[in-house]
């Protein structure tokens, strides 16, 4: 991370949430709300893959009622990386200045978003943290709990990124970082997904923040996590730490 205290930060443009969904019928109408009364200024944009559950079309309808809310239909479920990189592209297309990610089923709240907006005044990349002090997780198994900070802690040491939380998915990002980060190659879903975004931006020298946070496991709607969505996080965290040891040996040899 740079020291981004010596740095000017521009202005913060228009906000906007991308919340992705698949089959979130119950949270989609709760979650929208609690946005706009938490940052009413900002829009939010769904970006559903066309959930069997209606999601979408409740989406659609309340969209129909309020200006401030957008939909983005996409064919099928393609995984939440492919829908964020829709919403980002989406977001920059229409002008916003500032692409929050933010998950339907309000284990991020809504209520929090301000803090990470505030922070993100004077950063590039701001992450909402469970694991840094103040940061919580209300109603997680303890098996969950261990899963989650060793995926971090493994990333971390695998990766050499000093992050606490890089699975996290409740994030601000000021677009000029996204448009930094190269994501046209990002082919990474869940959250391994984070973790390549998180991965990216340190690389590039972002100054990345973390804001700590009340994470609330939903209790509405089923998890798409997944045992596939776990493997792929850890085969490609160790793929890219391998990857990026043996180019700094063979790197330091060249020179020498
Ligand atoms: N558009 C889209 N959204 C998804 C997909 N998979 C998960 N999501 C959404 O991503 C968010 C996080 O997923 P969730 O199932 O809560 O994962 P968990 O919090 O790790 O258990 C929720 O808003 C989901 O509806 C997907 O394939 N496509
Ligand atoms: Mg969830």
């Amino acid at each position: 991370m740079k020291d981004g205290g010596q740095r000017e930060y521009g202005p913060l443009g228009a906000t906007l949430v991308i919340i992705p969904t698949y089959n979130e019928a119950e949270n989609v109408k709760p979650i929208t709300a609690r946005v706009r009364t938490a940052v009413p200024e900002a829009h939010i944009l769904v970006a559903d893959d066309n959930s069997p559950d209606g999601t979408g079309k409740l989406a659609d309808e309340l969209a129909a009622e309020d200006d401030h809310i957008h939909v983005l239909h996409r064919k099928g479920k393609e995984g939440l990386g492919a829908a964020y990189l829709a919403g980002f592209r989406w977001g920059i297309e229409n002008g916003y200045g500032v692409l929050v990610e933010m998950d339907a089923d309000g284990s991020h709240k809504p209520e929090e978003l301000p803090r990470l907006l505030t922070a993100l005044k004077g950063a590039d990349l701001v992450l909402g943290s469970r694991w840094v002090p103040g940061g919580r997780v209300v109603n997680w198994p303890k098996s969950r709990e261990f899963i989650s900070r060793g995926g971090s802690l493994y990333s971390r040491l695998m990766l050499d990124v000093p992050i606490r939380d890089v699975t996290g998915g409740f994030r601000a990002f000021r677009k000029e970082t996204l448009e930094g980060l190269g994501l046209a190659d990002v082919a990474s879903q869940g959250y391994c997904f984070q973790v390549d975004l998180a991965r990216r931006a340190v690389k590039a020298g972002f100054h990345v923040v973390e804001v700590p946070i009340t994470f609330v496991e939903r209790e509405l709607g089923d998890s798409k996590m997944s045992r596939d969505i776990l493997v792929e996080a850890l085969w490609r965290v160790t793929a890219w730490g391998v990857t990026e040891r043996t180019g700094k040996v063979l790197g330091r040899g060249k020179s020498r």
